[in-house]
């Protein structure tokens, strides 16, 4: 037993990978290994002999097993400290140069214009896409029998069956997150949500999801005369033209009372849009001022503060500054068009950005 047990302990000590550790394994201890043989030989001894031979046996599996786990550490041990020794990195070593990825023109006319309400003092605030029916279209004076909710094309999510609860829907504009802002924040408030929106809505100029920035300002003496200022500045800004001429054309929407569509004076000379100067008017975008229901779903009483919204739809604004022709090529992930028309990465989008660089 002495000389199976200086054997195995030298063997092991001397092994110098897993797969010679194995094999010493299945030899030594194995099922067929030779302490198992000598296990065998227990039978025919004398009861006395058995009972030294027994326990002496075991001890020398157990002594042999603990060698191979010892072993069997210190070589994961060796082979770790190796590849920390080889496998390294300088991280002080500068970037390689941009290959592929660049800016989404919807994130860089994102950026730009979240930068422009921010200087006018809009914070921004982002919600789920995910959004309840009650934030989506109730809180904002759209019930359920209401024509909008089928003009809106909404996406219903599944529900279980049995369970009548009201489906959640993909959010179908940006508002139910300014009801969450007024919810969380109250009165006064003036904050600006970008984001994706849905709509079941797939032709030449709609794609299924397309972006979104609503503005909220609420006070107790904001009125249309403010609406016109935030929304002058803001083209003015973002179309980087020293002046605009805005036209607001009476509109309805459940969600404003009055509503105005507002157009934009431009012209169109063979092709090339200028925005600020012509005989032509191009509609930008919808506004209001909010419903008194809608502010007391954000739960601020409507009898104490008022207030504008509008909404703007992103893409198109980014088609006409950057004169991008198709809507739809915006996300079909064509590497060629984001080359084409994507901005490097490393240029931070800001007020003073856009076309004039
Ligand atoms: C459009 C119309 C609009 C709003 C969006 C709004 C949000 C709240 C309360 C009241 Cl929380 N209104 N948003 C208001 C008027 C128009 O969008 O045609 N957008 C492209």
């Amino acid at each position: 037993m002495d000389d199976l047990k200086a054997k195995y302990l030298g063997q092991i000590a001397d092994a110098g990978d897993e797969n010679a550790l194995e094999a010493i394994r299945v030899a030594a201890v194995g099922k067929k290994g030779e302490v198992a043989l000598k296990m065998r030989e227990l039978g025919k001894m004398t009861p006395e002999e058995r009972q030294v031979a027994g326990p002496a046996l075991n001890a020398l599996k157990d002594e042999i097993n603990s060698a191979l786990s010892a072993k069997k550490a210190a070589l994961a041990d060796a082979a770790l400290d190796e590849r920390l020794r080889t496998e390294w990195l300088d991280v002080t070593l500068p970037t390689r140069a941009r290959r592929q990825g660049s800016i989404h023109p919807v994130s860089q006319a994102t950026e730009e214009l979240t930068a422009i309400f921010a200087e006018l003092g809009f914070s921004v605030a982002e919600g789920p896409r995910i959004e309840t029916d009650w934030h989506n279209f109730d809180a904002l004076n759209i019930p359920g029998h209401h024509p909008a909710r089928a003009e809106m094309d909404t996406f219903y999510m599944h529900r279980a069956e049995g369970d009548n609860r009201p489906p959640h829907v993909l959010r179908t504009h940006t508002s139910p997150v300014q009801i969450r802002s007024m919810e969380k924040q109250g009165a006064p408030i003036r904050v600006i949500c970008p984001g994706g929106v849905y709509r079941a809505d797939y032709d030449q100029t709609h794609t299924p999801m397309f972006h979104q920035v609503e503005g909220l300002a609420i006070d107790k003496d904001i009125s249309m005369a403010n609406l016109k200022w935030v929304l002058e500045e803001f083209v003015k800004a973002f179309f980087e033209v020293d002046d605009v001429e805005l036209r607001f054309r009476a509109s309805h929407f459940p969600f404003t009372e009055p509503s105005a569509e507002v157009d934009i004076r431009c012209s169109w000379d063979n092709g090339q849009l200028k925005i600020g100067e012509g005989d032509d008017w191009m509609e930008i975008l919808g506004s209001g001022m909010v419903h008194p229901k809608v502010i007391a779903a954000g739960g601020i009483d409507p009898e104490v503060y008022q207030g504008f919204a509008f909404g703007i739809g992103i893409d198109r604004l980014a088609m006409l500054k950057y004169g991008i022709p198709d809507l739809r090529a915006f996300f079909d992930s064509d590497l060629r068009w984001l080359r084409h028309y994507g901005f490097a990465a490393l240029d931070m989008p800001n007020l003073h950005g856009g076309l004039s660089r």
